[in-house]
């Protein structure tokens, strides 16, 4: 058992977003203030805190040394550290969100007003890179399906779309010869694997806000699939109809199929998926560890794709 099977947090445990927003407010107002200054010093101003949601695994957390270092994020380049030298130019305030397509209630959001509804959770999720490596990571943030439900989907609303910031200026992997990608990069979930509860988006990771490198400011969490999956930095959200491109599809779909479930029977065609090496467990001799299906979360998501032959839905 990797994850516990309960889905609920108490209300108590959680902070709203709201509150979380105000007590910064108090933080920065209080700098002038003697009591500000000594609530200052108790609570540092970029804490984010929020209780452990029962849907953690209760394994050991990789170094955020790691989690911020050793990512992919190609509009900041290929190599796994370029996301953290380069991503820090990035301008993340204002930030808006489209909320539209197949919708009763479309929109564009600041940033803030689309989280502020929503209770923050943190969330210690297993992360398998198609790649062959994983890491464990504390992410706060909260269930996509709330921000689903607010939408409000038509009856023919069937996959959710979703888009990363195309901004080349700012992006130095949108620019010159070599484009890995098509840009903006896009995926997609079904719609009942959008709103289902293991899915979230996130905020933060440890007790801070996003760093730029993991897809600041908000970003998908889908931990049963491949991590290419949770994209990075979205500006949109779109209930559609039909089943959406999706970025590294369009780039091989002989490789990456859209559905993308972590799978140690279902080879990648270069390399196998039936192992995984551990970030941070460091060394030569450092072992690999066998895959799970669906990443460990076989107990919670398998029913979805009953009767699917997971060899053609890849
Ligand atoms: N926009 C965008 N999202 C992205 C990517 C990317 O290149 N661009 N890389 C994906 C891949 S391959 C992985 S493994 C995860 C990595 O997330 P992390 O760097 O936070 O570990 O982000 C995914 N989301
Ligand atoms: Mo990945």
């Amino acid at each position: 058992m990797i994850i516990r099977r309960a889905e609920v947090v108490r209300p108590s445990e959680i902070t709203p977003y709201g509150a979380y927003l105000n007590r910064r407010q108090l933080i920065a107002a209080g700098t002038a203030l003697s009591l500000g200054s000594l609530l200052a010093r108790t609570v540092r101003a970029d804490t984010l805190a929020a209780a452990k949601s029962l849907l953690s695994t209760d394994e050991e957390p990789t170094a955020l040394k790691y989690v911020t270092s050793y990512n992919n994020y190609y509009e900041f380049g290929t190599g796994k550290s370029d996301p953290s030298q380069n991503a820090h130019t990035l301008t993340t305030k204002p930030w808006t969100l489209k909320v539209d397509g197949l919708v009763a209630k479309p929109a564009d959001y600041a940033l803030d007003d689309f989280i502020k509804p929503f209770a923050l959770e943190q969330r210690i999720y297993r992360h398998r890179c198609v790649e062959g490596w994983s890491m464990v990571i504390p992410w706060i943030g909260f269930p996509l399906a709330g921000v689903i439900k607010r939408a409000q989907p038509q009856g023919n609303a069937k996959f959710v779309a979703f888009e990363t910031l195309k901004r080349p200026s700012q992006m130095p992997g949108q620019r010159g010869l070599f484009q890995p990608l098509d840009w903006p990069y896009v995926e997609g979930l079904r719609l009942d694997e959008a709103v289902h509860p293991l899915t979230i988006l996130a905020v933060g990771l440890y007790d801070q806000d996003l760093p730029n490198q993991n897809g600041a400011p908000l970003r998908l969490v889908v931990p049963w699939k491949y991590g290419f999956k949770s994209i990075k930095s979205i500006v949109r959200i779109s209930l559609v109809a039909e089943m959406p491109p999706t970025s590294w599809n369009k780039q091989n779909p002989n490789e990456y199929g859209f559905y993308s479930n972590v799978n140690p029977e279902v080879d990648h065609p270069r390399w196998s998926q039936k192992t995984e090496r551990k970030i941070g467990e460091g060394g030569l001799f450092a072992q690999r560890h066998p895959t799970l299906p669906f990443n460990g979360y076989a107990d919670q998501v398998a029913n979805l794709y009953a009767g699917m032959d997971l060899r053609k839905f890849f």
